[in-house]
């Protein structure tokens, strides 16, 4: 079901995309530890090797870039008298350089992992690779070449895009130094997810997300402070609903405009809260008005889903609601947690189009919700929130229902402390859910706290080596893929731009 004229107003201010030209600042190689730890080695120059059968070059370029990469090939020797066979990887992290992308065999599609093999049967002449790579390293290897000539690169470029202009970057002051980089990474996040739409994640999916780009906004307004965008990210999706008139989760934009067929409780719930916060940020009551009968819907749609005991109906259904990238994790309390929130975004804006009478009746809906939530969720034995059957025990359920207002000051303070010590919770495993988590913390007047988790969360990504802020990071397993391999995992997730945000904001 499009909505041509919002539709209309979402294609017209997209952005441009602006191209840098990127060279190579050094040529590597790496060795790996047991513990997935690459040492990196500085070699000579790849301009003056020469490459024959086997032999391979591993290209950096200085910082994650999205682009297009360029080679510029020659030969010594006899004239070329059989076809160049290459293989190309490409690696956001070093890691990726030592996995196999034939052992992997997840669910996802392994189509994302960045490699080629290509044959060139004209030496010299210049490579363009058309599909677009999210990458820092590139190495090339050579599958065979012919015993009379030898290949030469004699110059790599990457034509780097994004539609974010770092001039146009606010200033970041600061005297701590962590705290400068992990801005830095979280910036270069941003930036390189920033395309014609905010993407998830440059090298995987490469496409607009409700509840990603609801971070993103966020931290957008701190950074490159481009609202047009966010604005035509919030029309999209509004201009593309399902046939019910909920959100789809994600959309694409090529070949045409269209969403998703995957619907996430909690992504369409997310689409008020980032219209709340778009709207607190630019004042622009014009696209209130446009997208509020879309948000308001969004509430009566989820409401659907309540049950008899006045909470969210609990659902098997793998991604019925996201909520982390965790498998096990039970999300029928944070689904409540995340409708209570969403209402409040909804109780907000109401007074801010003076909809007195509907703002009466989300208040009404809101108090049910909250009353019911305690009843279901909370456990008295266990001194906090469980969900479904099995009555899990989860810090997302706690963090979700702090954010919706179901428990609130001192009390809400005690249960984050006590469920940090408790070693048989269901755990966060992706930078999106410890930004709730941050969130949280701040809503509850605990700003050190949050600094601090800050610091040893995306700090810890620092510390490993990140340019830009992971999909997924679980300290305790570096092995954490939801998908079935760590090969297929980015290194580039916009959900994880979060310290941006949080630490030009509130620090
Ligand atoms: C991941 C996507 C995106 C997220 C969804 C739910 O696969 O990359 O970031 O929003 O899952």
């Amino acid at each position: 079901m499009k909505n041509n004229e919002l539709l209309k107003k979402a294609l017209k201010n997209l952005p441009r995309l602006n191209e840098i030209e990127v060279e190579v600042t050094q040529t590597v190689s790496f060795s790996l530890d047991r513990e997935r730890n690459t040492l990196k080695k500085v070699e000579p120059s790849y301009k003056e090797k020469l490459l024959n059968k086997g032999d391979e070059v591993i290209l950096d370029f200085g910082n994650h870039q999205v682009g297009y990469l360029e080679l510029n090939l020659d030969y010594r020797g006899s004239h070329p008298d059989a076809p160049v066979w290459l293989r190309i990887q490409f690696a956001e992290q070093p890691i990726e350089l030592f996995e196999n992308a034939k052992e992997y065999q997840g669910w996802i599609s392994s189509s994302w992992i960045e490699e080629e093999q290509i044959h060139i049967d004209l030496v010299p002449s210049v490579l363009k690779l058309e599909r677009r790579y999210a990458f820092r390293y590139v190495k090339i290897q050579v599958i065979d070449i012919s015993s009379k000539f030898s290949l030469l690169i004699k110059d790599a470029t990457c034509t780097a895009v994004s539609s974010a202009d770092d001039t146009c970057l606010k200033a970041y002051k600061t005297t701590n130094d962590l705290h400068r980089k992990m801005d830095q990474v979280a910036c270069r996040t941003l930036h390189n997810c920033m395309q014609t739409v905010f993407e998830d994640g440059p090298k995987r999916d490469r496409r607009l997300w409700l509840g990603d780009l609801r971070i993103q906004a966020l931290t957008n307004y701190e950074t490159y402070e481009n609202s047009e965008m966010v604005k035509s990210c919030l029309y999209l999706f509004a201009a593309l609903p399902f046939g019910n008139g909920q959100m789809g989760a994600c959309l694409f934009l090529e070949p045409e405009p269209e969403v998703d067929d995957t619907v996430m409780f909690d992504y369409s719930l997310f689409f008020v809260a980032a219209l709340r916060d778009y709207y607190k940020k630019t004042k622009d009551m014009e696209t209130l008005v446009d997208l509020w009968p879309t948000a308001l819907s969004q509430i009566y749609i989820a409401e659907e889903k309540i049950g008899d005991q006045g909470v969210v109906l609990d659902s098997d259904a793998m991604g019925w609601c996201f909520v982390d990238w965790n498998l096990v994790l039970n999300k029928q309390a944070s689904a409540q947690g995340i409708f209570l929130y969403a209402l409040n975004a909804a109780i907000e804006l109401a007074d801010e189009l003076n909809e007195i009478e509907e703002q009466k009746n989300l208040k009404k809906i809101y108090n049910n919700a909250k009353s019911d939530a305690l009843k279901a969720f909370w456990d008295d034995s266990q001194e906090c929130f469980v969900s479904g059957n099995q009555q899990q025990i989860s810090m997302a359920s706690q963090v979700w229902m702090i954010l919706g207002g179901a428990i609130e000051g001192e009390e809400a303070r005690h249960l984050l402390e006590r469920m940090e010590n408790r070693k048989d919770k269901i755990d966060m495993v992706t930078p999106y859910m410890y930004h709730n988590y941050v969130e949280a913390l701040i809503s509850l007047g605990e700003k050190e706290k949050a600094l601090t988790k800050i610091e040893e969360y995306w700090g810890g990504m620092v510390s490993r080596g990140a340019d830009t802020f992971w999909e997924l990071f679980n300290p305790d397993n570096p092995n954490e893929s939801p998908y079935g391999g760590t090969i297929v995992n980015s290194y580039c997730h916009a959900w994880s731009c979060g310290p941006a945000y949080f630490l030009r904001k509130y620090y």
